[in-house]
């Protein structure tokens, strides 16, 4: 190997600020916390069912899966509301189901059917919303998109709305990314950037493809931003990080750069076995399960016990499979009407 290829660094591991947990149980409550579990167990059980539905061929294209990513995004979720502009990357079931998106609009998206999220045009990769403006296949292609949209919101005078906008790893060294902080500070932008830091860009670890460790603390500066860096997969650690976050950019109408450290459970899409790293890694790294993580919490709160949590999982799990049901009786698109909504200038 070249010597120009730098040494994969040990997996990443960083010194999270500590958050007074008891203090947030307290706040959230019983009510809310259970919700957030639920959106999470309904987000995992979507993923596991649409991959066995594509593994049975019911589902064409690409297929990336959120499994293992869950906290972050439900976390944010629970701190914006829904009032927001949100874009994200290919990686899209979890934050259309968050926005209201079904799972059997998702589900006849997956499978092709005319009844789907994009009329069965996008596939997995192309979920919208009212206020997901889409998952986008094209790394890095996100990122000016949001900057636009927080440029609307300063624009039209909004001092309630943010712009976010979730990325990978490997999308940090696109210059699209670059040149969107830079606008985006030069003009007072409301956006918050997510660099969801799942470790692997495809099969390239980050330490090989990003010269800096800390990639919002170390980069942001450069651009007149602050940084900061949360657990990914600890939701009271995320909803602390992004409460403050939130707070700072409506108070101040200045972008801010976030990273969260997080794992991946899948390979990069279906068909990746992630053969880069081994069956130990994994196992470890499954240990620190986001959503056992707040079960177990919940537990020890006195908030939850095992039986009203198989319950909950159990109602997301036959919710899925429903979907999976009603894709499968969904009519395919009328031929006649491929051209319809087709944009070519
Ligand atoms: C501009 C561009 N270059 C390359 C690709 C091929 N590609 C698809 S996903 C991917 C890896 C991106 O990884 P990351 O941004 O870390 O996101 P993750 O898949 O980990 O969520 C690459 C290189 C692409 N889709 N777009």
């Amino acid at each position: 190997m070249s010597s120009t290829v730098p040494p994969l660094r040990q997996h990443v591991k960083r010194d999270f600020i500590s958050v007074d947990r008891k203090k947030l149980i307290a706040q959230l409550g019983k009510t809310t916390l259970l919700e957030n579990l639920r959106r999470m167990l309904s987000i995992r059980n979507f993923e596991v069912r649409a991959e066995s539905a594509y593994l049975q061929g019911k589902v064409g294209g690409f297929f990336h899966s959120y499994v293992g990513q869950e906290a972050i995004q439900t976390s944010i979720y629970q701190v914006l509301g829904p009032n927001n502009w949100f874009v994200t990357s290919y990686r899209c079931h979890a934050l259309a189901l968050l926005l209201g998106a079904t799972p059997n609009e998702l589900m006849a998206e997956l499978y092709g059917r005319a009844t789907g999220n994009a009329k069965g045009r996008g596939g997995s990769m192309h979920f919208y919303t009212e206020r997901l403006l889409g998952g986008f296949g094209i790394v890095a292609g996100q990122v000016p998109i949001a900057t636009g949209a927080a440029f609307s919101i300063k624009y039209q005078g909004k001092k309630d709305e943010v712009a976010i906008c979730f990325l990978g790893d490997g999308a940090v060294a696109q210059g699209a990314f670059h040149e969107s902080l830079n606008i985006a500070s030069l003009w007072n932008l409301p956006c918050i950037y997510v660099i969801e830091n799942n470790q692997w860009g495809m099969g390239t670890h980050v330490s090989r493809a990003v010269c800096v460790e800390k990639l919002a603390e170390e980069i942001a500066p450069s651009y007149r931003m602050k940084g900061y860096t949360f657990d990914g997969l600890d939701f009271f650690h995320c909803y602390a990080g992004f409460e403050q976050v939130h707070r700072e950019v409506l108070e101040t109408g200045r972008p801010v750069l976030v990273e969260v450290v997080t794992e991946r459970f899948k390979g990069h899409s279906i068909s990746d076995p992630a053969l880069y790293r081994s069956k130990e890694q994994l196992k470890t790294y499954m240990e620190r399960d986001p959503i056992l993580i707040l079960r177990n919490e919940l537990i020890e709160a006195k908030m939850l016990d095992e039986e009203t949590y198989n319950q909950i999982d159990k109602q997301e799990r036959e919710l899925v499979l429903a979907a999976m049901e009603y894709a499968e009786q969904s009519p395919w698109p009328d031929p006649i009407e491929l051209e319809q909504d087709v944009f070519a200038p």
